[in-house]
């Protein structure tokens, strides 16, 4: 049977969704996860896409602003009948208000873990040059990537590869080989990428060539380089290196190499005869585990010191941290402002009470869910009594 069409017409992008969403049977943290969901290219990806897409991030910022909406309809009782009670009944809400404020700090306190599993880990290959950093980005990548050649300074750009690393995305970076004594500006500006790229990722891989010594200078200036990073303020720097002793084909069989050096694990690999090479992802692959899932440190041979504490990534977008720093700075103002020894500077009930509304409402911003009594609430709040 043909349609008519002048009845029918192409579906616009997403239209469905977004008619989901209107009619109120998706909230925006859901339509981001069924988003996600599409371009889903890992298991963790998808794992993580269907948890969001099922609530489970909906469900806890509802609880949250449904506890600060209760404060705050605490808060304007107590002003609007504050003639006759005292500041003990509002100051009933600040034990409730300092919970929530904890609870919501420790989710944007997470490393990350939800934005990083999501646009992937970023691993960068860095060291000097000739080490044989593109070898190991070729052979992580399984292809010919990057251009491989005996002559130093081969590599002048960042060359990126998206990789599946069991089940977690990671993007490798494979970087120009770094070097003091160099005049060309354009291998300058390759230095300056490549140490942009180290200090940008979650992992950097040091590649040295172990046959011509030197390394623990090279460790050394690494770890200055990446001192500093937002990364490593909050895992530590060293749980973010890792060291590859390469070409040891080149080096007597009876000399003895590092395992370690500062804490940092040192993989002795011959790249082109693909040796040390699985012990190597392994342990890069349990690291971004323990990171991704929230547990403690991992040792050279990959074994957790804690367990994974499996906790939900809430924060999977720079919009959810956005809104949800907004919500924490209002309520923290909020505290500030109603606790201390000296009672006379604290700040007016409607003023703090205010912060409350400031905090509702950026939660309401990162699940799109205002109802419409909230805004008539706002609307008819001007009124007196009975008016
Ligand atoms: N003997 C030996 N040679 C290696 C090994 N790994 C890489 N090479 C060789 O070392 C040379 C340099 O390798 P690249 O991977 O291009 O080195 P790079 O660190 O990317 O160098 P730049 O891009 O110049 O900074 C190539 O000729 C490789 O074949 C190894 O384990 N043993
Ligand atoms: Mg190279």
């Amino acid at each position: 049977m043909h349609s008519d069409a002048s009845t029918v017409r192409p579906a616009e992008r997403g239209e469905f969704t977004r008619r989901a969403f209107e009619n109120g049977r998706m909230d925006l943290t859901s339509v981001e996860g069924l988003a996600d969901l599409i371009s889903a290219e890992t298991a963790l990806q998808r794992k993580q896409a269907l948890r969001q897409l099922g609530g489970e991030m909906r469900d806890l910022l509802e609880g949250w602003r449904a506890e600060i909406k209760s404060c705050l309809a605490h808060a304007e009782a107590v002003i609007d009948f504050g003639d006759d009670v005292d500041d003990d009944a509002f100051e009933a809400i600040v034990p409730r208000v300092s919970d929530l404020l904890m609870k919501m700090k420790g989710h944007l306190n997470d490393g990350h873990r939800g934005e990083i599993v999501r646009g992937g880990a970023r691993v960068a290959i860095v060291g000097q040059p000739n080490a044989g950093k593109s070898t190991l980005l070729n052979a992580l990548a399984q292809r010919p990537a990057a251009i491989v050649s005996p002559q130093a300074g081969t590599t002048r750009d960042v060359v990126e590869v998206h990789l599946d690393l069991n089940g977690l995305a990671v993007v490798v970076s494979d970087t120009a080989g770094l070097r003091q004594d160099t005049a060309d500006p354009i291998e300058i500006e390759g230095m300056k990428r490549a140490r942009q790229a180290a200090s940008n990722a979650d992992i950097t891989i040091l590649v040295h060539d172990a046959s011509q010594g030197g390394m623990e200078t090279a460790i050394e200036s690494i770890s200055m380089d990446r001192r500093g990073s937002e990364n490593d303020m909050e895992t530590g720097t060293h749980a973010n290196i890792i060291c590859v002793a390469n070409k040891i084909d080149l080096i007597p069989d009876s000399f003895e190499s590092k395992t370690t050096v500062r804490d940092i694990p040192i993989f002795s690999t011959s790249l082109v005869n693909n040796d040390g090479l699985s012990e190597l992802t392994t342990h890069l692959e349990n690291l971004l585990k323990v990171r991704l899932e929230g547990s403690g440190g991992v040792g050279k041979d990959g074994e957790r010191s804690s367990k994974a504490q499996g906790s939900i990534p809430v924060i999977t977008r720079a919009r959810h941290r956005h809104h949800m720093t907004l919500a924490v700075e209002a309520l923290s103002v909020f505290m500030e402002g109603r606790t201390g020894d000296n009672p006379s500077l604290y700040l007016p009930m409607d003023i703090a009470t205010e912060e409350l509304r400031i905090a509702a409402k950026e939660i309401g911003s990162i699940t799109g869910i205002i109802h419409v009594e909230e805004v008539l609430d706002v609307v008819f709040s001007e009124f007196c009594i009975g008016k």
